[in-house]
């Protein structure tokens, strides 16, 4: 699942340089010496919130001394093991190096990020490429604009992990749904990601169990052994968690898919910020489908009374639908919806922005586990800690 980036270019492009910024961490030496980077220097880390990802640090190539056609070998070798590269290139732009890299990165289906470097002493306009950052070490907001430019080139498996809820347990287990059928329940279906949780169930092999939460004690009662996990809609979080024990493991389709479609630690972390929300505090409810409203709406309604609620604040709640990111300046908190309609590079790009803007972003069914205080039960199979 790692992620590996491979970060490519001539001698003191300040490919090292960058990915030290970026990770934050003096990973490899930096200097001014042409060679600096003699092999390849390699960095695992948690890049929120893209996830898990292993950046390969290579040496430089300029020149076509013996030394150097081993190092050209090496960097090849490193080509075959990257899901993504970054070409670094400075105000000299490209050379036939750069070129017959690109060329093999093309003909590996590698996506790349052509980073033009050293932008503030001289901005070299490359051109014919698709994905091209102009890159400065002393750019302030550098790391924000590499993992913007990452997520969009990241590959789509990457990006959309594939399990929903099957890799929470094990093959052959029982799993509960839990789903009302309540006034927003679609007349003779049932919504979109909870047929996706079935069917990821299903895959994994899983004995599958829905009720509604009305007959969810007998469903209990009926099971000889308890199952794995319940898995229930997150408006009736509260009366589910009441009825199944302790022991068992419970979580939302909600936070199933702020996983999926999101960042869960993110979320979590935007939670918090409910408890710091004050009096006049703007709130955007971000939604990226623009379905009908309907009178109790989840966005519009349910959500905007358990937040006053559990904040006893008079809080400013607005609400935005649509796949433009609207400005977000002023806001102390985003809720995003479940992001049924969209995908996860969307989410992941806006919760980027909001970092960006040092605006906390938190989900539906996160937001709503937190303000009946039940996440941390909620998000316990997850071994994330809050
Ligand atoms: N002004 C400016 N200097 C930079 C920038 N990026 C790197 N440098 C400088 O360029 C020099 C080379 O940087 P490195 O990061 O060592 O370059 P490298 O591509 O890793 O070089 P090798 O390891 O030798 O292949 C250092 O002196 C850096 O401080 C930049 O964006 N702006
Ligand atoms: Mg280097």
């Amino acid at each position: 699942m790692r992620l590996h980036i491979g970060f490519f270019g001539r001698t003191n492009v300040g490919k090292s340089s960058l990915l030290n910024r970026i990770t934050n961490q003096e990973i490899s030496i930096v200097s001014d010496i042409a060679g600096t980077t003699t092999d390849v220097v390699e960095k695992s880390m948690e890049l929120l919130p893209v996830g898990p990802v292993t950046f390969l640090d290579t040496a430089g190539l300029d020149d076509d001394t013996e030394l150097a056609s081993q190092r050209i070998e090496k960097t090849m070798k490193i080509i075959n093991r990257i899901d993504a590269a970054v070409v670094v290139c400075d105000y000299n732009g490209f050379t036939g190096y750069e070129n017959e890299l690109v060329r093999k990165l093309d003909e590996l289906k590698i996506p790349y990020l052509i980073a033009v470097n050293k932008c503030d002493i001289e901005k070299r306009i490359v051109e014919g490429y698709e994905n091209i950052l102009y890159t400065s070490i002393k750019d302030e907001d550098i790391v924000f604009k590499f993992k913007n430019a990452l997520v969009k080139l990241l590959p789509d498996d990457f990006v959309n992990s594939p399990k929903i809820a099957g890799d929470l347990v094990d093959a052959k287990s029982t799993v509960i749904l839990v789903i009302p059928i309540d006034k927003e329940a679609p007349k003779g279906r049932i919504i979109l990601p909870q047929v996706q949780t079935l069917r990821d169930l299903l895959d994994s092999d899983c004995l599958v169990y829905t009720v509604k939460e009305t007959e969810l004690e007998q469903a209990l009662q009926n099971l000889k052994t308890p199952p794995s996990l319940v898995i229930t809609d997150s408006q009736a979080f509260k009366k589910v968690s009441e009825i199944v024990p302790e022991n068992i493991a419970l979580t939302s389709f909600s936070i199933l898919f702020a996983r999926l479609k999101g960042d869960l630690g993110e979320f979590i972390n935007g939670a918090k910020a409910i408890d710091d929300l004050k009096d006049g505090d703007r709130v955007l409810i971000l939604e990226s489908c623009t379905h009908h409203a309907i009178e109790d709406d989840i966005g519009r309604v349910k959500i905007p009374a358990l937040l006053r609620k559990k904040t006893g604040k008079n809080l400013v709640i607005e609400n935005f639908a649509g796949h433009d990111f609207p400005d977000i300046s002023g806001y102390k908190l985003i809720i995003h919806c479940g992001a049924c309609m969209t995908n996860r590079r969307e989410v992941l790009s806006r919760i980027i922005l909001a970092n960006k803007a040092a605006v906390p972003i938190t989900n539906y069914g996160i937001a709503i586990s937190y303000c009946l205080g039940i996440l941390p039960r909620a998000v316990k199979i997850f071994s994330t800690k809050i």
